[in-house]
């Protein structure tokens, strides 16, 4: 019987997840062989196989989406409808993480060991104000081999409005682009053969090292975090595929669901785009240009899973060491989340790094994220499914409303000749 990749990708997910389980049950000393010689070597070369080919991809496709959109009108206005989309599904997932945690009160379980927190020391989250200054690259070639993705980005914009101002002049450059990017897509067909071999390493791995264990004091967060990003996943992004988009919810996440099982393996955006790009154009029918602009852009500046574990995170970490926040706080909250998530890239575990910028404008425990961080690496994976399911849903979105103003503008034109 022949499997498509899809299907190979999500069994591959619950056999690393059984294996490992199993592993760290029964069996640990076999996990600390196996784990260094095969299922930590397999996730992370399939992790480097994507990510090898992100940065490529990106410039690429934001260079032929800017370009193949040609009206910078119309460019300016898909920017704003995406920024726009982006700032307000992530205010409503931090809400939704809030507004549940309230709810549940996961800070309030017993047993709940904050000794474990001391001496918690985070990495610092790039300050907001400076990675929006630095936006333009001084050096394009440095971006690219720091994998600056908002940089990228915006040297991107540039090259492609300026093939689009300079049109036949420079048409052998557009068309070796278009070549480069072809090329880029098929490598990940090839890459992609590997996936299910990858992501059972990177789930075995995951759940042997930590087991569920992990889950004891922290089952309350844990499922708290989870029910926000299914209600937000079905009730704002079924709703913005539904009534914006104006196509069922339900076939949206089936024919994403590649995409999301890849994500869910990687815990990463950046290294799912070239996935997700391919699925939301050849299975979601989401034109190229507006591809190949709002997913890299959501890719590194939308985040909304991770908004969700940041607003839960944020009242179990205060519940725990007894702080009551006031409504100034939330707010502080709700703001100082949706602005970190626009100065980090889409990569594994950087939702901690923005947390530890949301405690901080709070002034709550900084090493509180210690109480999380055991079960955190699987919740990312969730996460992150999430995280680019927004970005496919806003390209769907707004694909579907250009496809609509095309076919008016082409009316208004046949009614006036
Ligand atoms: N892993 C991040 C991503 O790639 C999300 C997070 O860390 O919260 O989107």
């Amino acid at each position: 019987m022949k499997l498509n990749l899809t299907t190979k990708i999500i069994l591959a997910l619950i056999l690393g997840a059984i294996v490992g389980l199993l592993l760290n049950l029964f069996a640990k000393d076999w996990f600390d062989v196996l784990d260094p010689y095969l299922l930590t070597p397999l996730g992370q070369i399939f992790l480097n196989l994507i990510s090898m080919l992100v940065v490529p991809i990106v410039f690429l496709s934001i260079v032929l989406g800017t370009a193949g959109l040609g009206d910078p009108k119309k460019l300016g206005r898909i920017g704003v409808k995406a920024v726009s989309f982006f700032l307000i599904t992530t205010c409503i997932a931090i809400v939704i993480g809030l507004l549940m945690a309230y709810a549940i009160d996961p800070g309030m379980v017993e047993g709940i060991d904050k000794s474990q927190a001391e001496g918690y020391k985070t990495e610092d989250a790039p300050p907001v104000g400076e990675t929006l200054l630095n936006i333009i690259p001084k050096n394009p070639i440095a971006s690219m081999s720091e994998g600056n993705m908002l940089q990228i980005i915006a040297f991107a914009i540039f090259v492609g409005l300026g093939l689009t101002a300079l049109g036949d002049k420079t048409k052998g450059i557009l068309k070796l682009f278009e070549q480069g990017n072809d090329l880029m897509m098929y490598l990940v067909g090839i890459v992609m053969k590997f996936a299910p071999y990858g992501t059972f390493g990177l789930l075995a791995s995951a759940i042997g090292s930590q087991g569920l264990s992990a889950l004891k004091a922290m089952w309350l967060y844990f499922v708290v975090v989870l029910l926000g990003l299914i209600v937000h996943g079905a009730v704002t992004y079924g709703s913005a595929v539904g009534f914006l988009a104006k196509k069922n919810p339900i076939w949206f996440f089936k024919t994403f669901s590649p995409a999301m099982s890849v994500a869910f393996g990687t815990s990463s955006s950046n290294a799912t785009l070239p996935v997700s790009m391919e699925v939301a154009q050849d299975k979601l029918k989401v034109s190229k240009s507006v591809s190949s602009f709002v997913q890299p852009l959501g890719a590194t500046i939308n985040m909304d899973g991770t908004a969700i574990m940041q607003g839960v995170a944020t009242v179990f970490i205060a519940q725990v060491y007894g702080i009551d926040l006031t409504l100034e706080q939330l707010v502080t909250v709700v703001l100082t989340a949706v602005l970190a998530s626009i100065g980090t890239a889409g990569v594994p575990g950087v939702g901690l790094i923005m947390l530890a910028m949301v405690l901080n404008s709070v002034g709550l425990p900084v090493e509180g994220i210690g109480l999380i961080l055991g079960i955190d690496r699987l919740l990312d994976m969730a996460r992150t499914a999430i995280n680019i399911s927004g970005d496919a849903a806003c390209a769907l979105y707004i694909s579907e409303s250009e496809k609509k103003r095309t076919i008016k503008e082409q009316r208004g034109e046949s009614a006036r000749s």
